[in-house]
């Protein structure tokens, strides 16, 4: 397919040059994305072109591994070539940055996988860079995947529907438990100056933007609390302090009248990777759980009570999100296939010249609110000590 050249001021008359930054869990499974997409959309051509990493060894096994035509191990190199038009940011967060205001600037569209960068500060620059690379066809997007689950995409078409009433509130909690063993090594999520902070950029920005995208509205209102209960963990030479949060809780006020709790924990013991939403409104609630990601709980409050209760709807038939190109109904699909989704939605907003979502300005949105509950945290100003009840009685 051609690209519209007054849209784009890339190359029309070959296919789009991918090159990935990363090639560890996010690398492979962007990898995987660009490797199945083409076979199940009708996307603009493309070619998986380089894999760039810092290891040699562990890039070149990758590249091959992973369906990439060639491997590289220095970045600058790659986004100034003329076959070269899609960065793929896979890289971690300190990395952010640095790559998409270069790749911007040099002319390639990028995708950064979320959150989009480690401080307000830099995510205000790759926000601007964005908007300046756009003005000149070059788009941009951020890595929220889960907007690409086609059971929250439907959730999202009820809302917009109305089909809950007003929205009230929304109970969000993304639970992991990774970190629960106090002698799990050291790694760069670790630490603040490579990972921004911890259970809070990593997985409450799920959360966050998750309200955000279902209701359509805005978050304007912050509390937070962050905790850090394992303060020092294994290194190659001896214990090395961690720097961010184990786990986060938070209220958020919205635009819209509505009130939202999320809590995020890479230590809750037994939780593998369990992200739930509930959203209850007026007419009606929805709840989704990411351990059955092909099903969306609905109760319709509009129904005489005595027929109420919470129905399964099976969000796998042709007519629902994403899933016409995949396999027949009831053939589920997976976490792996939300980047599939996120890599076609990328390519297909790129090859109509439109500007594909979630954007920069959105994950700086988010990024905003991820300081804000820092800052809270920080300040503890809402925080009412109380005495010690049990003394004395
Ligand atoms: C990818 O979207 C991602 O957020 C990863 O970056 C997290 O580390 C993972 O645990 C959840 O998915």
């Amino acid at each position: 397919m051609k690209l519209n050249p007054t849209h784009s001021s890339l190359p029309s008359d070959r296919p789009l040059g991918v090159a990935a930054i990363g090639y560890a869990f996010m690398g492979k499974a962007h990898s995987n994305a660009w490797r199945n997409v083409a076979s199940f959309f009708d996307v603009p051509a493309f070619e998986q072109k380089v894999l760039v990493g810092r290891d040699t060894t562990q890039v070149a096994f990758a590249a091959g591994k992973y369906g990439w035509e060639e491997w590289a191990t220095d970045w600058r190199d790659v986004i100034h070539r003329d076959d070269i038009d899609i960065i793929d940011i896979c890289a971690p967060g300190w990395m952010h940055a640095e790559i998409a205001i270069a790749a911007l600037e040099a002319g390639k569209h990028v995708l950064v996988e979320k959150p989009l960068a480690n401080t307000l500060a830099e995510a205000e620059l790759m926000t601007a860079a964005a908007a300046k690379a756009r003005a000149r066809g070059v788009q941009s997007m951020i890595g929220f995947n889960y907007r690409r689950v086609p059971a929250l995409a439907l959730a999202r078409e009820f809302i917009a529907e109305g089909r809950l009433g007003t929205i009230r509130h929304i109970r969000a909690a993304y639970l992991q438990d990774w970190l629960s063993d106090a002698e799990s090594p050291m790694t760069w999520r670790l630490r603040k100056e490579t990972a921004g902070s911890g259970a809070l950029g990593d997985i409450a920005s799920h959360a966050i933007d998750q309200i955000q995208n279902l209701t359509g509205e805005t978050v304007t209102e912050v509390t937070g609390t962050l905790r850090t209960f394992v303060n020092d963990r294994p290194g190659p030479a001896g214990l090395e302090e961690v720097s961010v949060d184990d786990a986060v809780w938070a209220t958020l006020g919205l635009t819209g009248n509505i009130s939202a709790s999320i809590e995020a924990s890479r230590v809750a013991t037994g939780q593998k990777n369990s992200l739930r939403i509930e959203i209850y409104g007026s007419a009606g609630s929805l709840t989704f759980d990411l351990e059955n990601l092909n099903e969306l709980m609905f109760l319709d409050a509009t129904l005489p009570v005595r027929e109420q209760g919470f129905r399964r709807i099976l969000v796998n038939e042709p007519g629902h999100p994403y899933l016409e190109a995949w396999w027949p109904q009831g053939h589920i699909i997976g976490w792996e296939h939300t980047f599939t989704h996120q890599v076609r939605d990328f390519l297909t907003a790129i090859g109509a010249g439109e500007s594909p979502s979630p954007s920069f300005e959105d994950g700086l949105q988010i990024q905003r609110v991820l300081a804000a509950v820092e800052e809270s945290a920080a300040a503890k100003s809402s925080l009412i000590q109380l005495s010690n009840t049990t003394e004395g009685a």
